[in-house]
């Protein structure tokens, strides 16, 4: 009944006390110490290295400890025993802070405000209410769909878009690829929470952001992007903000993360950076999730949140 810590870049000594403390009588080894893989039910993972969950004899279930599950997926020699992954309810509302915070700031012309201040200048900008505003949401799975449900509180005119159709209150639902042109022609601010996936790698290039809804007060439309880095083409973006169909953008997730110091990202004008925090969780919500979810394993009962492999996720 052990468990197997796969943890990179995220203090994994924090997560072994941290199980310790909350599993007692559990076995819990630390790779890449423990290098004795027997006996090893239960792996725990954040970007663990590839080939090495294949090597677990007596494994049968995976967690991720992130919403998004792409760094495991992309493990040629994934175990075929279930994964499961992340969905915490104060990682949602945190991305749902941060999607609003941005809407807002493009909206409000925060960045024009902040020119106009420190050039002393008492200007004014453009100001239509929200309902004059589309926001197009990429993904309308747990993060989509609370971000749409406060953005419509706040009286934007808010669109989805998804794999399979959706019927949600207030929301304009279009999905598939006979769903994307009309969803991008009524979208000033598109919001992407997709997950990174064979489907969804690099779509949110040139051609794509040529369709959004450019005749606005923003001066063109505007991308926010906290799904992953690889789901954009990142010259793209930046011809699109120089031909000036997008006039600005956030990105919280990058290609290659950290962003690297020579990265045009960092000092262009009109890009706004967080670096991959748009939601984090609790640690300690995920340790009570991860053993509570083993626990019902261990009981006969069905696991949560079991990720759909057959989608390439
Ligand atoms: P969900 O699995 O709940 O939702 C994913 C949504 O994307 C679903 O609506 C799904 O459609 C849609 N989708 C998937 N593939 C396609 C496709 N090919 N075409 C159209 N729509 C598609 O995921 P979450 O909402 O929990 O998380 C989304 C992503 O957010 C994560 O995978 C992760 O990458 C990212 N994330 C980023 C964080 C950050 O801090 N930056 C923090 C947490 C997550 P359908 O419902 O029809 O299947
Ligand atoms: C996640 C993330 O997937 O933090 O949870 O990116």
């Amino acid at each position: 009944m052990s468990i197997l810590l796969a943890i990179q870049d995220w203090d994994s000594a924090g997560w072994v006390a941290r199980f310790s403390k909350n599993a007692p009588g559990r076995d819990i080894r630390l790779w890449p110490d423990a290098t004795d893989y027997k006996g090893v039910r239960y792996a725990v993972c954040w970007k663990p290295p590839q080939g090495l969950l294949a090597k677990l004899p007596d494994l049968q279930v995976m967690f991720s400890l992130g919403a998004g599950v792409d760094a495991m997926m992309h493990d040629p020699e994934l175990p075929d025993v279930p994964l499961v992954r992340i969905v915490d309810p104060s990682l949602t509302g945190r991305m749902t802070e941060w999607v609003v915070l941005q809407v807002l700031m493009h909206h409000r012309r925060q960045r024009v405000h902040d020119a106009h201040q420190r050039d002393k200048l008492w200007g004014s900008v453009p100001q239509p209410a929200a309902d004059a505003v589309g926001v197009g949401i990429m993904g309308l799975g747990v993060l989509g769909q609370d971000a749409a449900e406060k953005l419509i509180g706040l009286g934007f005119d808010v669109a989805g878009w998804s794999r399979t159709p959706k019927d949600l209150p207030g929301v304009t639902c279009f999905h598939g690829e006979d769903g994307l042109r009309p969803f991008l022609a009524r979208t000033d601010i598109l919001v992407v929470l997709l997950p990174l996936t064979p489907d969804t790698q690099a779509m949110i290039d040139f051609d794509l952001l040529g369709g959004l809804r450019t005749d606005n007060h923003m001066g063109g439309a505007v991308l926010i992007n906290a799904g992953r880095g690889g789901l954009q083409v990142e010259a793209d973006i930046l011809r699109a903000l120089a031909e000036g169909n997008l006039s600005g953008a956030t990105l919280d997730v990058f290609v290659e993360e950290p962003l690297p110091p020579e990265s045009p990202f960092w000092t262009h004008p009109k890009v706004t950076v967080t670096p991959h925090v748009a939601a984090e969780s609790d640690p300690d919500y995920l340790c009570t999730y991860i053993l509570r979810q083993i626990e019902n394993f261990e009981a006969g009962r069905p696991l949560e949140n079991v990720v759909d492999r057959s989608l390439g996720y």
